[in-house]
């Protein structure tokens, strides 16, 4: 398979070390080393299952790619390189489709987040991505996933799974359904910001984990990267998703709920990054929904992971018995965390200045 895929990139596969590469729960992605060159490279499968249409991911960036390189050329944005026949991706088989990047030298990637100063950086890319996109047409872009982060599309869902689910993982997951129920107030919320379109639709990235983040060798943020969930959607996807995974040392594996922490002052840092490139393109209704933006991220992955159990982990896969209702509890631990902090939040996110524009 990979001499055919490389070929189409004019490499010849036994030229190249190749090696499993990242830890993401959807896409495969490799890194290929030349053996007689320096020539490094990313290659990513799409999960056809997953991105139905994988071509608007490529279209969406190659638009965003001419939008950035004329106006910023000295901004890094990592795009897909083209094969010999002009195309971005490389389509396999009628399931798999294959794109190449080139590895930037130096840059490194992380898995977890240790410190303020790479909360900063990493919400600092996010803005800045976003930021420099705020002139673009978002309707020029095509949604890569359907309702990807419409919680209320996605509360529906879950009360359909709960209708429709086996007797032996109802009982099992009962509590934690109940738990789900017990916050839908927040999946209310999201549903009053579409209803009446309380915040504009921006160009979002939708997976700002911090493994999407470049890093140099002193971990400054040099871009963000992987960038098939970008379609348009609200800040507080990006500023959520960060919330939920920057915050606690544990992530969302972690068995033992007692490693389970929200870093205050590193919510603080996720602040300070995100305002350095945004704060004056916030509008009032958005800065309104920063503290939101955590419970909202940390509510939907937890109902995501609970209906996945409910539906025989058809969407998440599972590596060990009950893995997705113990994934969708460590979220919910998350969330009364998150919430026990949220006055102190709140206070935080008043206390920065919005500039005018
Ligand atoms: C998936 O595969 P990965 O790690 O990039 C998921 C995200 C979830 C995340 C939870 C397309 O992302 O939405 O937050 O798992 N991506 C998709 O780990 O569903
Ligand atoms: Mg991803």
């Amino acid at each position: 398979m990979f001499d055919v895929i490389l070929k189409s990139f004019d490499l010849i596969a036994h030229d190249y070390h190749i090696e499993k590469f990242g830890e993401g729960l959807i896409n495969r992605t490799w890194k290929i080393t030349g053996f007689k060159n320096d020539n490094e490279f990313i290659l990513q499968q799409i999960n056809k299952n997953v991105f139905k249409t994988p071509e608007h991911i490529a279209q969406n960036t190659n638009k965003i790619d001419n939008y950035l390189s004329k106006r910023y050329p000295d901004y890094l944005f990592v795009a897909s390189l083209p094969t010999v026949t002009g195309d971005y991706m490389v389509k396999y088989t009628d399931n798999e489709y294959y794109r190449l990047f080139p590895f930037i030298k130096n840059s490194i990637t992380l898995n977890t987040v240790q410190t303020r100063d790479e909360a900063f950086e990493a919400a600092r890319q996010f803005a800045k991505f976003t930021n420099l996109l705020a002139g673009f047409n978002v309707s020029n872009l095509q949604y890569t996933l359907s309702g990807f982060h419409d919680l209320s599309g996605r509360f529906e869902t879950f009360k359909r799974v709960v209708k429709n689910a086996g007797a032996e993982r109802l009982t099992e997951a009962r509590d934690t359904i109940d738990q789900a129920f017990g916050h839908r107030d927040i999946a209310d919320v999201h549903q009053s910001i579409m209803h009446d379109q309380l915040i504009p639709l921006r160009v979002v990235h939708h997976d700002t984990k911090i493994s999407n983040i470049l890093f140099d060798t002193d971990h400054k943020g040099l871009c963000v990267i992987d960038l098939d969930t970008v379609m348009p959607g609200y800040y507080i996807s990006d500023v959520g998703d960060m919330m939920r995974t920057y915050l606690s040392p544990a992530n969302e594996e972690e068995q033992d709920f007692s490693l389970i922490e929200v870093r205050e002052d590193f919510f603080a840092a996720i602040v300070e990054g995100y305002l350095s490139e945004m704060n004056s393109n916030l509008t009032e209704g958005e800065r309104e929904l920063f503290v939101y933006s955590g419970k909202f991220m940390i509510y939907m992955q937890a109902i995501r992971f609970l209906t996945d159990y409910l539906n025989n982990d058809i969407y998440y896969g599972s590596s060990y018995p009950g893995h997705n209702l113990v994934r969708a509890r460590n979220q919910f631990t998350l969330l009364e965390k998150y919430i026990a902090s949220e006055d102190k939040f709140m206070q935080m996110v008043s206390a920065t200045q919005s500039q005018p524009k």
